[in-house]
């Protein structure tokens, strides 16, 4: 591992923009409310910003950045989820809280590499 994973600033993994809509808040079903998001993928957790243009590679730096929410995901699974909606390239995040979401892409190539990279979080954490 590199140095910044020993502490201090967390890794950047991955950040973009996805579809996303949270359908689940401590097992409790939510109505949908699709919106666009940007996305990062941070140390051990998902963080999302509700206005993807205001978005700099620095304001997401953690302490210059006001996300909308944060997600851990020590113990979270992941899951293709097409049948849950009408759109393509879906897939549900659940974290250990019973909090659920939906992350969506038109793009393909785009989703897939989401879907690994989270995946890799999971099970690195799940290792530890
Ligand atoms: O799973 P649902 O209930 O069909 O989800 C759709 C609704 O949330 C809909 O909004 P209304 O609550 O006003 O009906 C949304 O506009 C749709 O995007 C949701 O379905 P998709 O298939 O897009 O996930």
């Amino acid at each position: 591992s590199s140095p910044d994973s020993e502490g201090g600033t967390p890794e950047l993994e991955k950040a973009g923009l996805l579809n996303k809509t949270k359908i689940a808040e401590g097992g409790r079903k939510l109505r949908k409310n699709w919106s666009p998001s940007w996305v990062v993928l941070v140390g051990n957790s998902l963080v999302f910003f509700k206005d993807p243009k205001s978005q700099t590679p620095a304001s997401w730096r953690p302490g210059n950045s006001r996300p909308e929410s944060s997600v851990d995901l020590r113990g979270a699974k992941l899951h293709w989820a097409n049948e849950l909606s009408s759109k393509k390239n879906v897939f549900k995040l659940r974290t250990v809280t019973g909090n659920e979401f939906l992350l969506q892409s038109e793009t393909d190539s785009l989703i897939k590499e989401w879907f690994i990279t989270i995946q890799s979080v999971i099970d690195r954490l799940d290792r530890e």
